[in-house]
């Protein structure tokens, strides 16, 4: 059973839907009309932040499957996908975005972590694709990784750009990657700047919280964000037309945070307990509506894209520097075995003997790795098992 809920030993569990691995099934699949209930409730949330802000793997967490490739590198999404979660009468789409960002920036970026690649290596999607995405959404999720001493200060440029062409959709800003923050206050003033002090048209004061004994929370977060009405912030500031002005670029650029958050959430995205809080938060905001997909639809995502995203995910975690970012792959088997497992055979293509030799790897260790991880995680995303071969080729 997939995507409702199923009985089991009288208590109630969620089997997260998944991928179909026939492109044909899959493809039928998002086609099919939605089996939504008289009440049903849609919402379609827009995660945006710079790159390796935690976009993906919050995704990932929220849908209870990974479908979304995830690196301690940059640009590991390169372009917009979606995710769904069905849950009851609610819908949830998730649009996955690639981090925000312009050519410049991800010269810096990627310089500041001795990543250097050339610009025209950069896919056109990256830089215009994630704003397409926002404005078919509901939610705006505004993600920054706290653990980033250089991002988290101020907000980016882009996602700055991004909210005010879009004033009208609702705005969180969601603190990710809590657990690697020692000093745990800072969180607090992070928040204080990339709110400039006002969230949801009130001004914040932060406020010890004492906490009964019984309270389970680790006690570095013992303090809270509160609202005080009394301070009325300026909510009529944003600008209502989605092209903007020179002058409002130039107050943007003088801007470190945005005013207009409806909320503002502290995070792990590693932590089921904390996307859970992020998950309720969206079922109450969803609004009556019909579904966008059938609740078995897990992601928009072809089987194929699904695969070539996870080796790439592999890619960039086992290979040095700039190297994943110029191997390019190309599926050569996709095919029903005869014991039910799904074999497939993928060339990757290298621009250079030395990325040959890195892509193999020391007796071939590190093509057998890349292969046997992707494939274990794909069988998890298909529900069966997958027999992934990797063969590496020059291609000059
Ligand atoms: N410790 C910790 N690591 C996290 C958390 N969230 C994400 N990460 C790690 O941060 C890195 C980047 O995560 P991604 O989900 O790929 O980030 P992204 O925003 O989708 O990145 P792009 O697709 O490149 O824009 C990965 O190594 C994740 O495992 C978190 O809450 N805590
Ligand atoms: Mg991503």
């Amino acid at each position: 059973m997939k995507g409702k809920a199923a009985e089991a030993d009288d208590s109630f569990y969620r089997v997260p839907a998944s991928v179909l691995p026939d492109s044909g099934e899959q493809l039928s699949l998002l086609l099919r009309h939605p089996d939504q209930p008289d009440n049903s409730k849609i919402l379609k949330v827009a995660i945006i932040g710079a790159p390796n802000a935690g976009k993906s793997t919050f995704s990932n967490q929220l849908l209870g499957r990974k479908v979304f490739a995830v690196s301690k590198k940059v640009h590991t999404t390169r372009s917009r996908a979606l995710g769904v979660l069905t849950e009851d009468d609610t819908q949830i789409i998730l649009l996955d975005t690639p981090g925000l960002t312009t050519a410049s920036k991800v010269k810096r970026v990627t310089c500041e972590r001795t990543l250097c690649f050339p610009r025209h290596q950069l896919e056109k999607s990256l830089l215009v694709d994630p704003w397409n995405t926002v404005k078919e959404a509901d939610q705006i999720v505004v993600m920054v990784d706290v653990a980033d001493r250089w991002m988290c200060n101020s907000l980016d440029f882009e996602v700055l750009k991004c909210l005010a062409q879009h004033p009208d959709i609702p705005a969180v800003l969601v603190l990710n990657k809590v657990d690697l923050m020692k000093a745990k206050d800072r969180l607090l003033h992070i928040a204080a700047e990339l709110t400039c002090g006002v969230v949801n048209g009130r001004r914040l004061e932060v406020r010890p919280v004492i906490k009964p004994p019984w309270a389970k929370k680790s006690p570095e977060r013992d303090s809270e964000l509160s609202l005080d009405e009394d301070n009325a912030g300026h909510e009529d500031s944003a600008e209502p037309n989605s092209v903007l002005s020179k002058e409002q670029m130039k107050v943007l650029r003088s801007q470190r945070g945005w005013p207009h958050f409806k909320d503002v959430f502290m995070v792990s995205s590693v932590d089921p307990e904390d996307v859970e809080t992020l998950k309720n938060y969206f079922l109450v905001a969803a609004k009556p509506g019909p579904w966008q997909y059938h609740s078995e639809v897990l992601t928009d995502q072809s089987p194929e894209e699904v695969c070539t995203n996870i080796i790439r995910e592999k890619l960039l975690e086992y290979l040095p520097q700039e190297v994943p970012y110029s191997v390019t792959q190309t599926i050569e088997l996709w095919q029903n075995g005869e014991n039910g497992e799904l074999d497939v055979t993928v060339k990757l293509y290298v621009k250079k003997d030395t990325h040959m030799k890195m892509v193999i790897g020391t007796a071939g260790q590190t093509v057998a790795r890349i292969a046997r991880e992707a494939g274990e995680d794909l069988s998890r995303v298909y529900l069966r098992e997958v027999k992934l071969k990797l063969s590496v080729k020059l291609r000059k």
